[in-house]
């Protein structure tokens, strides 16, 4: 999950953005990456029962950073249980950076755009339990979006859509209880479309469809 906010102990200057990072490490312990004001990234490695701090264990991961306007680390992309780095940039592109297996990342990987619809992503590890990390994408209605993982890198469209689909079914069981009171046709529920969202929200996010632009699932 991505954060702005500096880790609670002293000396975290506020002009630095802090995207807490899993084990990239492998050694049990939570690391953390920060990319300074200059856009130098560095990842500080977690210890158990210590805080971090400016001057603990460390590694600078390079320069440039400062390309992206969101940094999130979701989980496992790529199925190595290694957690992976996604970062979007101002005009919408998304790039995966998978672990190298040694704390670092490889070269990038661009796996979408239209990604500038969103004004919040955030990783938020593996929410439907299939060992790959998810993502959250908030539009500038409020509305909350959900991208799983694939196990190859990339972000697809999930199968149940939680509570998204009771809110399907509800509105599936009103249009039929509508059609019987006016008398409309009753054939076999299979035989009818699914009901999509209400109409005003209906296709709100899924206008930049091509190639490998968001696809996500209200939630
Ligand atoms: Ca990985
Ligand atoms: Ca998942």
């Amino acid at each position: 999950m991505a954060t702005s906010h500096p880790p609670s102990a002293p000396g975290w200057p506020t002009t630095s953005r802090y995207v807490p990072a899993g084990d990239l490490t492998n050694d049990g312990n939570n690391d953390l990456l920060v990319r300074d004001a200059s856009g130098q990234l560095t990842r500080y490695d977690g210890a158990t029962n210590k805080p971090f701090a400016p001057s603990g264990p460390h590694l600078a991961l390079g320069a440039g950073w400062n390309a992206y306007d969101q940094l999130t680390v979701p989980g496992d992309l790529t199925g190595d249980t290694r957690p992976d780095l996604l970062a979007r940039t101002p005009s919408g592109d998304l790039y995966m950076y998978a672990d190298n297996g040694a704390g670092q990342f490889k070269d990038p990987v661009k796996i979408g755009f239209g990604w500038g619809i969103y004004n919040t992503v955030v990783g938020a590890g593996d929410l439907n339990g299939d060992g790959f990390g998810d993502l959250l994408a908030r539009d500038t209605s409020g509305v909350l979006w959900r991208y799983d993982g694939n196990g190859r890198g990339n972000l697809r469209r999930p199968g149940p859509p939680g509570r998204g689909l009771g809110h399907l079914q509800r509105a599936r069981r009103s249009r039929r209880h509508h059609r019987r009171r006016q008398g409309g046709p009753r054939g076999p529920r299979h035989r009818r479309r699914p009901v999509a969202l209400p109409r005003k929200r209906r296709g709100r996010l899924h206008r930049p469809r091509c190639g490998s632009a968001p696809a996500g699932r209200r939630i």
